[in-house]
């Protein structure tokens, strides 16, 4: 039985484990009606551990126990306490073996952890705690074993039986029952245990690695999906050339198998050489997938991959480290498809990210340092804080050190390391030890919770030619942590002359020779930081390429934003600069008469990036979203969805009339001819020409209308179909709107994945998806309340993304969602409490709001039987 008793874990309760698991060895008998599970354990007690009676304390989950053997003899119910979630054995020799046998049911595992079953086949969940849903097990990333596994089944409706490293066995059975045996060569943390069992199609490869040895590739999936594979396998090559030319990380196994399934809790698992995916995240075709699903397949295809260094031959040793391996893998998959596309925009997009999602987390009830002190619930755990603020902290320790040194890092921390379980701390050191610089001060950034804010002031002194820059940074509250230091901070700066030039750099006078970009390092509470020898008063670019996860703040003119929006030779900061200025554009109409002017000088700055072909298309298409309703609120004291919705839809809608001619010649340049690619040019005129569409349909415009059908009916790939389907969707033709959601369904019904997008077109629609459409949606024959996919893409898609109807004043909205978590609370914990998420951040709204989503939160928290994962986010978000 899950205990839902909430307790709360502490990093400074870390002991080490007092016994050890050197091999495991595991048979599962899999048959309809349930699953036995026979695991031989060798145990010696961890001379670490010191001296004394420790009892043998071993953990599980929602299992039944048939037996228990030590050293071959059968123990009576008198010899060991069960206590459901722990097996306790008070006394036990210094080296023994255990015999565990138990009994589940993964057919009936609604909650997708540990073994279960997803449309016919048996798959595995264990990161972070699911281990103990199969056998009792010292559940823990510290506790490292040689695993062998043999997998029995039906041969006819699991021909394919797959786990971690080698096959080393096959053979028959009797009653028309085979097995494989597989075998492991490095020792690893039970969470990287895998297994597979289904009825799959392979699709194979090689790979060739630096060192002449040819690997195995090897892809499963069901029939259906076997054109839809291609992608993701070049993805993985492309991955393993990366890792080898950039890290010096060469694959260690014979094999590397990946395996697609339609229901899973999140995006994949670097389970070692067996990595597993959500059908969403790794199966791609031109016809049904879309460029973002192209790229982010390809980007975390990459990310398991790269786990078989940063991950699973240096581990974490207890999950307070989750950011050691997520952190350090985000930074690496983010390098790589840097690489792979255009840097400029895979940075945009990475900080959009960061700026909305993480910055509210960051300021919201569950903030928590990106190493935290307490948890009660480890899988509420795997957050933006963890996995994106961690990739920022690693990447300030590149910035700081330089690719060189960090490279010298990098590898004496996997070197230093290799096989062993470790902590961030360990990581910071490989990197002072490797660069001889000291990071003391810099690891507040582990430990201490919240979004830093610089308040940048300038002054020119004209008659010394000097430019004074005075920056002072403070780092609020966050629950349970006041009072902060000032952190170790890069901060990347150019200036700009009057006509865009850059300008030297000297911090000293006379300095010959100097820079014009720098990084300057923040320590102290306030700093200023003069600059010599310039004619006139520069335009300052603050914080180039986002060199660290800050909120800046400076008296920026609308003037000196569209400066940098056109001079600006840092691309990012350019895009900046034009989000700065719209997102000052639309706040300053919040809440104003529909009629109220929009300033002219944004119409004219997007006219220019509408109709100038030489620019860099791929920039363009990012600079021409406005930003996003979410964003918006994020930045907003106390924020009006439903005012800032309007006049976000105001300014698209005057900019849009007032470019009418520019948005017909921008779709008509940006379409393609040639075959269909997924290349960083391609992605841009694609994305374009869908923004023109979408935005040609918010003014009715009927040669928009014309080209969207046209789109429509003629699109050769997923992108253009969907990017019409959309454009349509939010128009007020709604004749059109019902024939293409339909037609659009009744071509792709068969296909999971594509009716998981055509769910979020319409749960994210200010006009498909107002309450009453949601509520169908949940009906539809295609809804699934089992698989979180569809759950996501309706009810998520809804809470998270349209936000000016979950917001709807009556309060409507909110109840909706709280009856849906609680409703998932019972089969899909996990799902549940993250699709809390948008109500947690009550505080943040207009009170009318925050009351009802307040309520709607006591609502939740006192359901009987709530999950501890809904219990921990709701209680911190009510006391917050
Ligand atoms: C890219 O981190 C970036 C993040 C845990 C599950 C995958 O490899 C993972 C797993 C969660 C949230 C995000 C990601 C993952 C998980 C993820 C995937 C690809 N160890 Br939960
Ligand atoms: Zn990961």
């Amino acid at each position: 039985m899950r205990t839902n008793q909430p307790q709360t874990i502490y990093l400074s309760d870390y002991k080490v484990p007092p016994y050890l698991v050197d091999h495991v060895d595991l048979r599962f008998e899999l048959f309809e009606n349930g699953a036995r599970v026979h695991s031989i354990l060798a145990v010696r007690r961890n001379p670490e551990a010191g001296a004394g009676d420790i009892p043998l304390e071993l953990d599980g989950d929602s299992l039944v126990l048939e037996s228990v053997g030590l050293d071959g003899v059968t123990l009576n119910e008198a010899a060991f306490e069960n206590r459901g979630d722990k097996l306790i054995i008070a006394s036990v020799p210094e080296r023994f073996e255990l015999a565990v046998v138990t009994w589940l049911e993964p057919q009936n595992n609604t909650r997708l952890e540990g073994l279960y079953k997803s449309s016919g086949m048996f798959c595995t969940q264990c990161e972070a705690e699911g281990f103990r849903c199969i056998t009792y097990f010292p559940d823990r990333p510290d506790v490292m074993s040689r695993f062998r596994t043999r997998i029995e089944a039906d041969k006819r409706s699991y021909p394919v039986l797959l786990s971690n490293g080698n096959d080393v066995d096959r053979g028959d059975l009797d009653d028309g029952r085979h097995f494989v045996s597989w075998e492991g060569p490095f020792p690893k943390p039970c969470y990287l245990f895998a297994l597979v069992a289904g009825d799959l199609v392979e699709k194979r490869d090689t790979f060739t690695t630096c060192s002449g040895r040819d690997i195995d590739l090897r892809m499963y999936v069901e029939p259906r999906n076997s054109e839809k594979c291609d992608h993701a396998m070049d993805s993985l090559k492309r991955s393993m050339r990366w890792d080898e030319e950039v890290y010096g990380r060469e694959y260690d196994l014979d094999i590397f198998m990946i395996v697609a399934v339609d229901d899973f809790n999140m995006g994949a698992m670097e389970n070692k050489g067996l990595n597993i995916f959500n059908s969403s995240c790794v199966l791609a075709s031109q016809d049904t997938a879309t460029d973002l699903a192209f790229q982010r397949i390809e980007a975390i295809v990459a990310h398991e991959y790269f786990h078989n260094w940063s991950g699973n031959r240096v581990t974490c040793r207890d999950w307070f480290q989750l950011s050691l391996k997520e952190g350090f893998t985000v930074f690496r998959d983010s390098q790589f498809s840097s690489d792979m596309g255009s840097p400029t925009v895979k940075r945009i997009e990475d900080v959009a990210l960061l700026r909305t999602a993480q910055f509210a987390e960051d300021g919201g009830p569950m903030a928590h340092p990106i190493r935290p002190a307490s948890y009660m619930e480890i899988s509420n755990f795997y957050t933006l804080t963890i996995y994106e603020k961690g990739a920022e902290v690693v990447r300030m320790i590149h910035t700081l050190l330089g690719p060189d040194l960090f490279r010298k890092g990098s590898d004496l921390y996997f070197e230093r390391h290799d096989g062993q379980a470790v902590t961030t701390d360990d990581f910071v050191k490989a990197m002072e030890d490797a660069s001889g610089r000291d990071l003391s001060q810099f690891r507040l950034w582990y430990e201490q919770a919240g979004t830093p804010v610089l308040t940048v002031a300038d002054e020119f002194d004209a008659e010394q030619g000097i430019y004074r820059l005075t920056i002072k940074q403070t780092i609020p509250d966050t629950p349970g942590q006041t009072d902060k230091k000032p952190q170790h901070i890069p901060f990347a700066l150019g200036l700009l002359g009057g006509k865009g030039e850059s300008q030297p750099l000297r911090l000293q006078a006379g300095e010959q020779d100097a820079p014009t970009e720098r990084v300057l390092e923040l320590t102290g509470e306030t700093q200023v930081f003069e600059f010599h020898g310039l004619d006139g008063c520069p335009v300052p670019s603050l914080l180039r390429q986002f060199s660290a996860p800050v909120r800046v703040r400076y008296p920026w003119t609308r003037e000196q934003l569209l400066f940098l929006m056109s001079h600006d030779p840092d691309g990012f900061n350019r895009w900046d600069a034009g989000e700065r200025l719209a997102v000052d554009v639309i706040q300053s109409l919040v809440g104003t008469p529909k009629d109220a002017p929009v300033d002219s000088r944004l119409v004219t700055a997007y006219r220019h990036l509408v109709s100038d072909s030489s620019l860099d298309q791929a920039l363009v298409a990012k600079m021409l979203q406005l930003p996003s309703e979410a964003y918006l609120i994020e930045l907003a004291e106390s924020a009006d969805a439903p005012a800032i919705h309007d006049a976000r839809e105001r300014v698209l809608k005057h900019l849009a009339i007032a470019l009418r001619d520019d948005l017909i010649a921008c779709y008509r340049r940006s379409v393609e001819a040639g075959a269909y690619q997924v290349t960083p040019d391609q992605i841009a005129r694609r994305s374009l020409r869908n923004t023109a569409l979408a935005w040609l349909l918010q003014i009715n415009d009927e040669e928009g209308r014309e080209l969207a059908l046209r789109q429509f009916r003629e699109a050769d790939n997923m992108t253009d179909r969907i990017g019409a389907l959309r454009a349509l969707v939010n128009s007020d033709y709604e004749d059109d709107r019902a024939q293409v959601l339909e037609q659009f369904y009744e071509r792709f019904k068969e296909d999971p994945q594509v009716v998981e997008q055509w769910f979020s077109v319409q749960a994210t629609s200010d006009r498909a998806g107002q309450l009453p459409q949601i509520q169908q949606l949940l009906q539809h024959e295609a809804f699934d309340w089992k698989n979180p996919n569809k759950v996501r893409s309706v009810v998520g898609a809804f809470a998270g993304q349209n936000l000016a109807a979950f917001h709807s004043p009556d309060g409507s909205g909110y109840d909706f969602l709280a009856d849906q978590v609680c409703r998932l609370d019972d089969s899909n914990p996990q799902i549940a409490a993250r699709l809390v998420t948008p109500l947690t951040r009550w505080k943040r709204f207009a009170p009318a709001h925050s009351q009802r989503m307040k309520t709607a939160l006591e609502r939740i928290r006192d359901k009987a039987g709530l999950s501890r994962d809904v219990y921990e986010v709701v209680h911190k978000s009510l006391v917050g």
